[in-house]
């Protein structure tokens, strides 16, 4: 596919998606969420591909969805095409996903960042759900993933006043996992998916599946959930490997198998 509004690259075992609309602060619209979900199937699919990082501009990671593409939506036609629900292909992208963000992110870009696995922020990323602003509220799990995030209080405050949130602020809430200088993002990103991708892929697939398992279930069945997909995982061949390599005293060179 031929893409016009991402960047879609690859280094090494690690898939980019950059998102290119600037003069839109790289606001999401339809053509754009869809040019992401092709390149997340893509490499969803590429047994080449370990981890992927999703970023945006310096200024913006994305301001939100597309306002003046919603604005003249009429409930009918939301209903009937279930508006947003194809939104929400990285929270079920199977591979590690990290979110890059500098600048803003806002509304469905918020909710974006949080689909991923975790997010890496620059110093000058600012957070936020402004829809109240719009005379709506969060509609892609802006209500939900942020409150799991960072609890009620926080998620309330920003929800309903529709105030920005600084990376400082975001990491100390537990929204953001680490924070570095904007020079240093990317490089950080793709570094920590380098690793990651460098691991057992199924080890890191699995790995992925139980963390979710926590926001899902409850504590008893989630620690069963977790014993049985680590017992299955002595079925892999990187799991002998990885063993064997520690007791002979050598890096592991995995299969991903
Ligand atoms: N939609 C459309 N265009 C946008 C958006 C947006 N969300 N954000 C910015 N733009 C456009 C502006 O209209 C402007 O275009 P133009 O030059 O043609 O006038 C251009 O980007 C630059 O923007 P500004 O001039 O406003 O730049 P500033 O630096 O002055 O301000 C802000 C930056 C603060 C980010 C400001 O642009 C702003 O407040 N944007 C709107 C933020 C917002 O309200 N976001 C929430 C949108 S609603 C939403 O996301 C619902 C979620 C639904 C689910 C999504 C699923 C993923």
């Amino acid at each position: 596919m031929a893409y016009e509004l991402i960047i879609v690259e690859t280094e090494g075992r690690v898939g980019r998606i950059t998102l290119n609309r600037p003069k839109a602060l790289n606001a999401l619209n339809s053509d754009l969420i869809n040019e992401i979900n092709a390149a997340l199937d893509a490499f969803e699919a590429d047994r080449a591909i370990g981890a992927v990082v999703i970023t945006g501009s310096e200024k913006s990671f994305a301001a939100g969805a597309d306002i003046k593409q919603m604005a003249n939506l009429q409930y009918p036609d939301a209903y009937l095409d279930d508006f947003i629900t194809s939104w929400d292909r990285i929270a079920r992208f199977r591979k590690p996903i990290i979110a890059a963000v500098a600048g803003f992110a806002l509304g469905g870009g918020c909710e974006m960042a949080m689909m991923c696995d975790f997010i890496i922020a620059a110093d000058n990323a600012q957070f936020g759900q402004p829809e109240i602003k719009l005379g709506v509220m969060p509609g892609a799990g802006g209500t939900q993933r942020l409150t799991k995030a960072i609890g009620k209080a926080k998620a309330m405050d920003l929800c309903l006043t529709g105030r920005m949130m600084g990376a400082e602020e975001a990491e100390r809430s537990g929204l953001v996992a680490r924070i570095v200088p904007l020079a240093d993002l990317l490089p950080t990103a793709m570094k920590a998916a380098a690793d990651i991708a460098g691991f057992s892929l199924p080890a890191t697939m699995m790995t992925k599946e139980a963390v979710n398992r926590a926001f899902e279930t409850t504590l008893a069945e989630g620690l069963r959930f977790e014993r049985r997909i680590f017992h299955s995982m002595f079925a892999t061949a990187d799991q002998k490997e990885g063993m064997n390599a520690f007791a002979e005293k050598r890096k592991a060179e995995f299969s991903h198998r």
